[in-house]
C-alpha cells in the first residue's frame, strides 16, 4: 500500500486552494493526445507536479511534448498492460489520476472493435484496479482520507441515438459505435468503483472539443487543414462524409479546466461539459472556408467512404449542473474556435510544417 504524502494545513479562500494545488501530484494517461497536453499545461500553471504515462519505444509525440512542457515527467505504461499501470501508480504516488488514454477515433472502433474494447473499455478497469491495489482498498477496507482521486474521460457518444435534447447527466445512453459502447462500460465502471469501494472516482461527460492540436482525422481539423491546403494551392478538393450531423463543439483548453474542478470538489459526481450550442458539419464547413475567403461549394466533395455504419445525428449539451456546482463555463465560442483553427493551419503550412508531425500551434 502506498504511504500517503503529507498535506499542508488548511488556510482560507484562494490561498488554501493555491497551497493545496502546490502540494498535489497528478498522473495523466493519454498525455500525448490533444487533451493531455492542455491538461498538463493547466495543472502545471495551477502548481501541480505533473507526470504523464507514455507507451511504445519510439513515440514521436513524446519529443513534441518535451519541447512544449519540459516540466512534465514521463513514465512508461500501456492501458493494455495491468502490471505497467500498477508500477506507474506505485512509483508516482499521485494525488489525482486523469484517465484520458483511449482509442478515440470513432470510425476506427468498427475496424478494430476488440482493440477498442480492450483499450477504451477495459483500460479503465485496469487503471482503477491499479489505484485500488496500490491504495490497499478492498470490499472491507475503504480508502479514507488522502485517497487518490480518479477522473474518467467519458463522452457524449454514450448518448448516441439521443432520447432527449439537450442531454444532461440523467439522459439515458444509447451508444451507436463500439467506441461509444466501450466508453459506456468505462463510465458505469467508474460509478461502480465509487459505489463499491467509496473511491473518489468521477466521469466528465465531455462533448466534442477541438483546437489547433486536434488530431488530423477528426472533422474540425480535417476541415481546417483542408481549407489551408486549398488556400495555399496544395490541393483543390476536400472529401467528407455526412454534412448534416450536428455537434456541440467547444475549445479543448476550456474543457480541461472542468476536469480539474471535478476532482477538486467536496463530493464525487459526474458532469456534462459542453457549450449548449449545436451546429451541422455543413455550417462548420461554410464558416471555415469563409475565414480563408473561399466558397466551400467549389471544393467539397461528399464521399461514401466517410459515412459511418451507424451515425450519431445530433448532440447538444445541457451543462447547467457544471455551471451551478463547479462554476465552469465555456469561454471560446464556435466562430472564434473555427477561425483559430483555420488561422493556425494556414500559419503552420505556410511555414513548411506538417499536420502529421505537429500539433499545429506552439508544439
Ligand atoms: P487523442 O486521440 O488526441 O489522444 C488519445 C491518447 O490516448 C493519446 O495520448 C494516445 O497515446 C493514448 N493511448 C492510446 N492507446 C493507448 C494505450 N493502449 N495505452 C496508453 N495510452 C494510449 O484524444 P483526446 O485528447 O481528444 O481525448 C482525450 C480523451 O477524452 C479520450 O479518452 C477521448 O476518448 C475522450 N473524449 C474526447 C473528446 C474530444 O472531443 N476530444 C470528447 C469526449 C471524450 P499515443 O500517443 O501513444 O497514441
Ligand atoms: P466524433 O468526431 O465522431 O463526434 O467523435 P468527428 O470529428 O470524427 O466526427 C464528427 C461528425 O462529423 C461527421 N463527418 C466526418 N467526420 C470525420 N472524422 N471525417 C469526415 O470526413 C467526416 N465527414 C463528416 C461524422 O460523421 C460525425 O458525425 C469525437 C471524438 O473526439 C470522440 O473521441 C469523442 O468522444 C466525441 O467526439 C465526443
Amino acid at each position: 500500500m502506498l504511504p500517503r504524502r503529507g498535506r499542508s494545513p488548511a488556510g482560507s479562500g484562494w490561498r488554501r486552494n493555491w497551497e493545496a494545488a502546490l502540494s498535489r501530484r497528478a498522473l495523466i494517461t493519454g498525455i500525448t493526445g490533444q487533451d493531455g497536453s492542455y491538461l498538463a499545461e493547466h495543472l502545471i500553471a495551477c502548481g501541480y507536479e505533473v507526470w504523464g504515462l507514455v507507451r511504445g519505444q519510439q513515440n514521436p509525440r513524446v519529443r513534441q511534448l518535451r519541447q512544449l512542457l519540459g516540466d512534465v515527467r514521463l513514465i512508461r505504461g500501456d492501458l493494455l498492460d495491468q502490471g505497467s499501470l500498477i508500477s506507474a501508480v506505485e512509483q508516482v504516488q499521485p494525488d489525482e489520476v486523469y484517465n484520458l488514454a483511449a482509442i478515440s477515433y470513432v470510425p476506427m472502433s468498427w475496424q478494430q472493435a476488440e482493440l477498442t474494447g480492450e483499450v477504451t473499455g477495459l483500460g479503465v478497469l485496469r487503471v482503477l484496479e491499479a489505484i485500488r491495489v496500490c491504495s490497499g482498498i478492498s470490499a472491507s477496507r475503504s480508502p479514507g482520507r488522502g485517497q487518490i482521486r480518479f477522473y474518467q474521460a467519458s463522452s457524449s457518444e454514450m448518448f448516441g441515438m439521443v432520447r432527449e435534447s439537450p442531454q444532461n447527466e440523467q439522459t439515458p445512453f444509447h451508444p451507436r459505435s463500439p467506441y461509444g459502447v466501450a466508453k459506456t462500460y468505462g463510465h458505469f465502471l467508474t460509478q461502480n468503483y465509487r459505489e463499491s469501494y467509496g473511491m473518489f472516482a468521477v466521469s466528465g461527460i465531455l462533448f466534442n472539443h477541438e483546437s489547433p492540436r486536434r488530431g488530423a482525422e477528426f472533422v474540425t481539423r480535417k476541415i481546417s487543414l483542408g481549407v489551408a491546403r486549398i488556400k495555399l494551392g496544395y490541393e483543390k478538393q476536400l472529401r467528407l462524409g455526412n454534412l448534416s450531423a450536428r455537434r456541440d463543439w467547444g475549445y479543448a483548453a476550456d474543457y480541461v479546466r472542468a476536469m480539474r474542478l471535478m476532482l477538486a470538489g467536496e463530493e464525487p459526481a459526474d458532469y456534462v461539459i459542453g457549450t449548449g450550442v449545436t451546429h451541422t458539419v455543413g455550417e462548420l464547413l461554410e464558416l471555415a472556408f469563409k475565414v480563408a475567403g473561399l466558397d466551400w461549394r467549389e471544393h467539397v466533395v461528399t464521399d461514401a467512404a466517410f459515412i459511418r455504419p451507424a451515425e450519431v445525428d445530433k448532440l447538444c449539451a445541457d451543462p447547467s449542473l457544471a455551471r451551478e456546482r463547479l462554476g465552469w463555463e465555456s469561454k471560446v465560442g464556435f466562430e472564434e474556435l473555427v477561425a483559430m483553427m483555420v488561422e493556425a493551419d494556414l500559419a503552420l503550412l505556410s511555414s513548411g510544417g506538417h499536420a502529421e508531425d505537429s500539433f499545429g500551434d506552439s508544439w
